[in-house]
């Protein structure tokens, strides 16, 4: 199913007096509110292929009926997500789970819903059926050299299929580690997987990224080969200047100030990008700005600093990717909030006053420096987020027109109710 615009323009209609209300009442009190809706309106978000369908755990799943049951209909369903938001601009592949059989029909279908193909994930972390070698003990870690080549030429062709699709990035996550102490020997692991990456790198076009994606534990509960963002900026460093780091807010250990990490990484010039989502605990994968909302506020001031200081074009520089599994909720429902959640986050970071942040650092005006950022944090942009995406042709209330256009029921009436998307 496709949305029209006049059906967006429709549901607008009995929502935009009320919006201007608000939206005038509020950019009274806000500086450079033009030059934040402009940077609003560039921001895109790139949705994971993923996470269209009902994610699970090991102790169940849950269908939602109407999921993607191959590429076009996920491509589809994200083409869906930027109608409503006009902020969801691109669609992340995880090979093998995306496999585009057609690319040119694949990337012609992705025009037709204005999207782009953002960072290619790779996948050594499950044996496919006929794989030759296992990768239960690791991929590019492993002591047999068979199963680190087999990673290696797996990773290769994840890079043809995203240079024929217009790709210009790929994301390396490895689940290799350990579970036991004596199990592994870290160096000659580090060491391993340095050697793998290095030759994966040496096939990157000269215009692509490559992301090292760091994450404490699961499914390896004792060591993770890129465990921390100290171990990935390692790698990230020694493979070269199209090498990057990429934080996914759910792989770090309790209470880690993830926001400090981002701001070195960016000053450093080795934060590619992330991997967007919430969590309490682990690597729950939870609707971003659902459980710590201040964090993501704090994460994004450091990169509007970081950015600012580096002169870098704040939609283009960095990969903005969510990565979520919904359990219990309809995942295009999540998503919708996810970047909702990402572009306020984005917009209270934005209207900071700076200079005034400063001048209170630097007289360690500790108090009046916490106002200036609680104030930001504390302001109801939402009116500003709605602005930009009307301007962009989207929805006033995303999640509103979803529900009203009954998308989920209509899904259900095209695509059954037990269809299953490959993903997590
Ligand atoms: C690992 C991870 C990685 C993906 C996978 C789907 O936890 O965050 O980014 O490959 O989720
Ligand atoms: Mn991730």
């Amino acid at each position: 199913m496709e949305l029209q615009q006049i059906q967006i323009d429709a549901l607008n209609d009995g929502l935009r007096s009320r919006h201007q209300r608000a939206f005038s009442y509020q950019a009274e009190q806000v500086d450079r509110i033009e030059d934040i809706i402009t940077k609003l309106t560039a921001f895109q978000v790139a949705i994971p292929s993923w996470a269209l369908g009902a994610g699970g755990t090991r102790f169940g799943r849950f269908s939602i009926g109407g999921e993607p049951g191959n590429l076009e209909e996920k491509i589809a369903d994200v083409g869906l997500l930027h109608k409503l938001n006009a902020s969801s601009g691109a669609i992340s592949l995880h090979i093998p789970w995306d496999i585009p059989t057609d690319a040119a029909k694949i990337k012609a279908l992705a025009d037709h819903h204005g999207l782009q193909f953002d960072a290619m994930n790779s996948n050594t972390f499950q044996d496919q059926p006929g794989q030759p070698l296992s990768y239960k003990f690791g991929s590019l870690q492993h002591t047999d050299k068979g199963v680190r080549q087999q990673a290696i030429d797996h990773n290769l062709e994840v890079i043809a299929h995203g240079k024929a699709l217009g790709s210009k990035s790929l994301t390396v996550w490895l689940s290799d580690g350990s579970n036991f102490p004596g199990q592994l020997n870290f160096r000659k692991a580090f060491q391993n997987t340095l050697a793998g990456l290095e030759e994966i790198y040496a096939a990157l076009p000269e215009d692509w990224k490559i992301f090292v994606e760091y994450k404490a534990f699961e499914p390896n509960f004792y060591s993770m080969t890129v465990g921390d963002w100290g171990q990935s900026l390692l790698y990230a460093n020694k493979l070269g200047p199209q090498a990057y780091t990429l934080v996914d807010l759910g792989h770090h250990l309790p209470n880690a100030n993830i926001e400090q990490i981002v701001s070195l990484l960016l000053m450093e010039g080795k934060l590619g990008g992330f991997h967007f989502n919430d969590s309490k605990y682990g690597d729950d994968d939870l609707t971003v700005g659902s459980i710590r909302p201040y964090q993501l506020f704090l994460i994004f001031r450091e990169l509007v600093e970081g950015m600012n200081a580096r002169g870098m074009n704040h939609a283009k520089d960095l990969g903005w990717m969510i990565d979520a599994s919904h359990n219990i909720k309809d995942p295009l429902e999540d998503l919708l909030q996810s970047v909702e959640a990402i572009m306020i986050a984005y917009a209270q970071a934005l209207m900071v006053d700076d200079k005034a942040l400063d001048a209170a650092r630097q007289s360690n005006d500790v108090a009046h420096a916490q106002e200036l950022l609680q104030h930001a944090f504390r302001t109801d942009v939402r009116s500003f987020v709605a602005e930009a995406r009307l301007r962009a042709g989207g929805a006033l209330d995303p999640l509103g027109a979803y529900r009203s256009m009954q998308v989920r029921q209509k899904l259900i009436a095209e695509r059954g109710a037990v269809s299953k998307a490959t993903g997590l």
